[in-house]
């Protein structure tokens, strides 16, 4: 069994509900269970600004499927949430990122990870390093010290 991380991401169709509603499927996919689930965060879009604030999670799973059998799993079900892919970086109902999957370090032509955008994001880091403080990306630092780095992006905690 492998403890992979999951980014969750939404901005359209009462984007709190479809992140809760998420984190039940991660728990019902196969070979896998949910360990841990962060709060939930809101913050201003990154890319076009012309599109609703989000909410982020991620959430900490433990899985027995391959990395590109959780990456289908997880399309599944965004696809579920209504997703249509449109423009790059545009509004969402759900975004499933794949953020880390063990230590493992994936170059696939449908897979990257540790994921690209992870140490550039605090929308990903905060709610990672509430659950995972200690968790070291492969390759770089500490979610810690990564997360200390993004200070400068405004990430608020939902209570
Ligand atoms: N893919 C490759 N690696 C991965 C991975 N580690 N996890 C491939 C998931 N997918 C991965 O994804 C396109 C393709 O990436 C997939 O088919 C998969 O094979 P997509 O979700 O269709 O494309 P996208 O999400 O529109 O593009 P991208 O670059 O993934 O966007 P991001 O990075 O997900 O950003 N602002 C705030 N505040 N919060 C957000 O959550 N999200 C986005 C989307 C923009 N602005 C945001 C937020
Ligand atoms: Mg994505």
């Amino acid at each position: 069994m492998i403890d992979a991380y999951i980014g969750l991401g939404s901005n359209l169709d009462q984007p709190v509900q479809q992140i809760l509603q998420a984190l039940d499927e991660l728990d019902c996919v196969p070979e896998s269970w949910l360990v841990r689930a962060s709060s939930l965060y809101a913050s201003a879009p990154m890319g076009p600004q012309d599109q609703p604030d989000y909410v982020n999670a991620v959430a900490a799973i433990r899985t027995g499927l391959a990395p590109l059998d959780l990456l289908d799993a997880l399309q599944e079900i965004e696809k579920c949430h209504g997703r249509i892919r449109d423009r790059r970086w545009g509004p969402r109902t759900l975004d499933l990122d794949l953020l880390l999957y063990g230590d493992q370090i994936i170059q696939d032509r449908r897979l990257t990870v540790p994921h690209p955008g992870l140490a550039q994001r605090a929308f990903v880091l905060k709610p990672l390093e509430e659950i995972a403080p200690r968790l070291r990306v492969p390759g770089l630092d500490d979610i810690a010290a990564l997360s200390a780095a993004r200070t400068d992006q405004q990430v608020r905690r939902i209570e």
